[in-house]
This record gives structure tokens, sequence and C-alpha cells, in this order.
């Protein structure tokens, strides 16, 4: 599962300046994170690439993707453009990009709150997102370190991270976030 140069300049149209640059950050930061913890390089580099590709689509247009995939999102999600865009994004992925890989499209669905049970590759995306070279939010550094130690312990530093920015803000708090931060802490082998 390549990134191909059309699939890069079909997304470099449909994306600011800014949000190609970050894609390309992740896709870097997942092909990194991939290669030490031993999961499917390119795989993770495409996902990185493609994570954000329905990004800057309205919400009515997010919805469309996900209703034509098939996909069943909760109410809090649909509507929503921040929790979205993930779900949007995979079908994008899927029916404008040609992506076929499973693993892949998981990975782009569930990149902004993950899931009980998310896969390494799916930890790895969700994680390149924070930490990817063109991020400099204050502690990005602290997750960066945390992503050194486990993919866990960089997911679970990450979560967190959009935890207190949540709270910070005013935000509602969507409840898959903190199921997933549960699950991180709950499961029993912290190693991935
Ligand atoms: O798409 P990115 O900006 O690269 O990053 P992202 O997909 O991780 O996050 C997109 C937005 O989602 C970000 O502004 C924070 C928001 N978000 C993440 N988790 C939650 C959330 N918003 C709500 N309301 N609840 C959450 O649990
Ligand atoms: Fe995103
Ligand atoms: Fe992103």
């Amino acid at each position: 599962m390549v990134m191909t140069q059309e699939m890069k300049e079909r997304l470099e149209k449909s994306l600011s300046p800014k949000r190609f640059s970050h894609s390309q950050g992740v896709a870097s930061a997942a092909r990194e994170l991939a290669t030490r913890y031993g999961v499917d390089v390119e795989a993770a580099e495409t996902a990185g690439w493609l994570h954000d590709c329905a990004k800057q689509v309205p919400l009515t247009d997010m919805q469309a993707y996900v209703r034509q995939a098939g996909y069943t999102v909760d109410r809090a999600v649909w509507n929503s453009p921040a929790l979205l865009h993930g779900p949007a994004g995979a079908a994008l992925a899927a029916s404008e990009y040609g992506v076929r890989n499973h693993h892949v499209l998981r990975a782009i669905f569930y990149h902004t709150v993950g899931r009980k049970m998310m896969s390494p590759l799916e930890k790895i995306v969700f994680l390149a997102d924070y930490i990817e070279p063109g991020r400099d939010f204050p502690g990005v550094e602290r997750i960066r370190a945390a992503a050194k130690v486990s993919l866990n312990a960089g997911v679970l530093a990450g979560i967190e991270a959009t935890l207190h920015h949540l709270l910070e803000t005013g935000s509602t708090i969507y409840i898959g976030t903190v199921e997933t931060r549960n699950w991180i802490l709950e499961s029993e082998e912290n190693i991935d």
C-alpha cells in the first residue's frame, strides 16, 4: 500500500498548504514509529498522508461520504466536523484514493479519538498526528518523549494533552476519547 505521486497531487489540491505539510509530517512521523515498533511501514506512511484528507470539506459533505460508505457513527461524531473528519477521511480514502487496506482505513477512521482495542497501526497514526515535526504546541516534547517509551505511553500522553486542552477551552469531551484512555490504562501488557 504505497502513497503514489498521483495520490499526493490529489491530496495537495484538497488541502491548504499548511494542512498538506502537516500530512507530510504525519506520514514521516508514522514511518519512523512503524520502523521502531515493527509495524507495516508503508501502511503507516499512507495512513499518515491521508489521515486528514477530509478535514477541509463542509460538515454536510463529510456526512455524505460517511453515509455513502455505510459507516455508522455516534450522534456526537455525526454532528461535529472535528470528530467526523476521521470517518469521512476513511470513506474518501476508499472512494477517491483507491485505498483497499482495511487496517489503513481504520487508522484514518479512528485517528482523532482512538478506540478500545486499537491496533498498533492505529496507535501509530494517532500518535504521529501529535508529534510530527511541524507541531510545536506546549507539551509536545512530553509526548515525543513518551513515544520513545512505548506506543501506549505515547497515545496516553497525547490523549491527556487533548483532555487538558478540552477542559481549558470549556469544550465537550467525547465519551469515546475517555474510553480510549481507560482502555490504554487498563490494558495489562503496557508493552504494545
Ligand atoms: O485534525 P488535526 O487537527 O490534525 O488533529 P485531530 O484529528 O487529532 O483533532 C481534531 C480536533 O478534534 C481538535 O481540535 C480537538 C478535537 N477533539 C479531539 N478529541 C475530542 C475533540 N473534540 C471534542 N469535542 N471531544 C473530544 O473528545
Ligand atoms: Fe485530524
Ligand atoms: Fe492531523
